[in-house]
């Protein structure tokens, strides 16, 4: 049996290596009866491409991270509001791994058609221009690419910056003849699409941690042999620990190449310039809270009732 695995993503990235290691468990479990196909991004098309390939069975399982999905699926869009996690690697990390979180929004994907397998953290974002971004006054009007839903267009244009959503193949070309300004992405993807060598500097907020989900084709999932589907549920389980050192390792290589090989500028946010930016960000949760109701309210609460325990509770 061979079961197709697409990603949004390169090799050599955090989803590449989540789905190696997925694929290994997977195939030593079965004893090699079942096969796991992975492709990279590329072939496959678009990020919101892959979802409708996982939609209509095309494919089995495919990344689908928020900052596209958030169109068909709404309420996802609560990952995309800026100062949502706090600068603290273990709440982080604790919310990200919580199983909890896949339950909360596992029925919101099965109504559109998909079935969530878990959530995957790649890490913070960073902000590349041909300038540091220390004030909101820096984005005013500038042409900041984003991923291709409204919500995360709305979190930048709450900063004053004209969005351009944009899948992520064009990115570097678009920065490259200058029709872009500048982008965000987890420190590993701006190293490895070439970013780096195309923005003169890149501005660490600590603003939004990237995450992303694996989803399945409903139809497949359900009808998978009992055997199989724990095998796939047990290794996404037990992938959902080490995914959080996955790409803490990967974000901190990437970080010293950039900052060994290439001429791009470093800045790092202080706390005090955040919370300027935090407050520019307030009205992207009233964007967020209308169009998703009452589920969005309870989406909302319950993540942050989760930081809030976890920062209160010691280390675990
Ligand atoms: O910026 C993007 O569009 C992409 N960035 C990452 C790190 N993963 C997938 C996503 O499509």
């Amino acid at each position: 049996v061979t079961w197709r695995f697409a990603l949004e993503e390169i090799e050599g990235s955090v989803q590449h290596a989540y789905a190696r290691e997925l694929k290994s468990r997977i195939e030593a479990n079965s004893d090699g009866r079942i096969v796991v196909d992975v492709f990279p991004y590329g072939s496959l098309g678009t990020s919101s491409q892959l979802t409708e390939l996982v939609r209509n069975g095309s494919v089995n399982m495919a990344f689908a991270s928020p900052g596209h999905l958030s169109d068909l699926v709404p309420e996802t869009g609560v990952f995309l509001l800026h100062f949502l996690v706090p600068d603290d690697d273990d709440v982080a990390r604790r919310l990200f791994t919580d199983p909890s979180l896949t339950e909360l929004f596992a029925p919101a994907y099965q109504e559109r058609n998909l079935t969530l397998l878990g959530f995957v953290p790649e890490g913070w974002m960073a902000w590349t221009a041909n300038k540091p971004l220390r004030t909101p006054d820096d984005f005013q009007g500038l042409r900041f690419r984003t991923m291709t839903s409204n919500m995360s267009a709305e979190a930048f244009r709450a900063y004053g910056a004209a969005p351009v959503k944009t899948p992520y193949s064009k990115v570097f070309s678009e920065l490259q003849l200058r029709q872009l300004d500048g982008q965000t992405n987890p420190v590993f993807a701006i190293e490895e699409m070439n970013f780096h060598e195309v923005q003169n500097t890149m501005t660490r907020a600590r603003a939004t941690q990237f995450v992303s989900s694996v989803v399945a084709n409903p139809g497949w999932y359900q009808g998978l042999p009992a055997r199989q589907k724990e095998w796939l549920e047990q290794s996404i389980r037990e992938l959902g620990k080490d995914a959080w050192n996955l790409q803490k390792d990967l974000n901190q290589t990437r970080l010293e190449a950039i900052t060994t090989d290439g001429d791009i500028r470093v800045v790092t946010l202080t706390d005090e310039e955040r919370n300027t930016f935090r407050e520019a960000s307030q009205p992207t949760y009233q964007y967020y809270l209308e169009q998703n109701g009452t589920r969005g309210e309870q989406i909302l609460s319950t993540i942050q009732g989760m930081v809030a325990t976890f920062a209160k509770t010691p280390k675990s």
